[in-house]
């Protein structure tokens, strides 16, 4: 792994897993999403992780006219990196996660490492009062839903989004999709330093075990060596512990709604800012700081 004395600190805002009715905190329309995402930035975050959702109903939703909504106030008001997400939602056919990543060509883009199981039922479980219909199919319709990151699909978003320039978090959710990134490694098709975002605690993939999180370094330094930069985010309750152990072993941190809507136990956080002010002051700690925007765009190699 490479090491530095600064945290890049990302904050994945809204996603597209949790649903209005999980939190009033959750930032849905284009509005709520840009100020939640300046607050983070303004808060330490270096890279905010994107998602769109119709500002209606607050359902997931492809569209670039709805991106752009929040893009452009986000790049007026501060200069994080924007990370525009390719995983979308596990409904969404891949032109659709492509849309806004494709219109937008970001600095940095999400690419998920593997096809896989993704139950996300879980979530459902403390709602009491069902805001919109659509969220109750969403969550609970199916529990066999595949999310598809095919050898095909993951070398179709390195090839097009790559080649304008973007580059990737590289989301892995078990230690088999550390293979399948080398594999395109050993292929040219990814060039260092690269960022390894380890994705513990999903429900179809690796649980959020500090073990997992120790093995998940073990394996990337043996495949990688120094070639990469790893950084971790956890599902649910587990977010700060897991965040906390990636740091600690010289890693970087994911905090922010779309993993988690808690800031402690049973209380919800009331802005994805709160968690990235907890974060900041956990490293703070730990006699590591933030990374700046622009040494964050260093550190990963960006275009800038
Ligand atoms: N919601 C995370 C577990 C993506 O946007 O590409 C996965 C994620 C996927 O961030
Ligand atoms: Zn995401």
């Amino acid at each position: 792994m490479r090491r530095s004395d600064e945290v890049v600190v990302s904050c994945a805002v809204t996603g597209s897993i949790h649903t209005p009715s999980m939190s009033p905190a959750l930032p849905v329309t284009p509005e709520e999403i840009a100020a939640d995402a300046l607050a983070a930035a303004g808060a330490g975050a270096a890279v905010l992780h994107l998602h769109a959702r119709d500002p209606g109903d607050g359902r997931p939703t492809p569209e670039p006219a709805v991106y752009e909504r929040f893009l452009a106030p986000i790049a007026a008001g501060c200069d994080a990196v924007v990370n525009i997400t390719t995983g979308g939602s596990v409904l969404m056919s891949l032109d659709d996660r492509l849309a806004a990543a494709r219109a937008f060509s970001p600095e940095l883009a999400s690419l998920n490492m593997g096809s896989m199981n993704f139950n996300f039922a879980g979530a459902a479980a403390r709602i009491e009062h069902w805001r919109h219909d659509w969220e109750r199919e969403y969550l609970l319709g199916s529990v066999d839903r595949i999310f598809s990151n095919t050898f095909t699909q993951i070398e179709t978003i390195l090839r097009d989004l790559g080649g304008r320039g973007t580059r990737f978090e590289f989301e892995c959710y078990d230690i088999g999709h550390l293979y399948t990134l080398a594999h395109f490694v050993e292929r040219g098709l990814v060039r260092a330093p690269f960022l390894v975002q380890g994705v513990f605690g999903i429900l179809g993939g690796i649980g959020a075990d500090l073990d997992h999180v120790h093995h998940m370094v073990r394996t990337a330094d043996r495949l990688f060596g120094e070639d990469y930069v790893f950084s971790a985010l956890a599902a649910g309750r587990h977010q700060f512990a897991v965040a906390t152990q990636s740091a600690q072993l010289g890693g970087h941190v994911r905090v922010g709604l779309e993993d988690n809507l808690h800031i402690g136990r049973g209380r919800l956080a009331g802005s994805n800012a709160e968690q990235v002010e907890k974060i900041v002051r956990i490293v703070g700690e730990m006699g590591r700081t933030p990374a700046t925007p622009a040494r964050a765009r260093e550190l990963l190699a960006l275009k800038g």
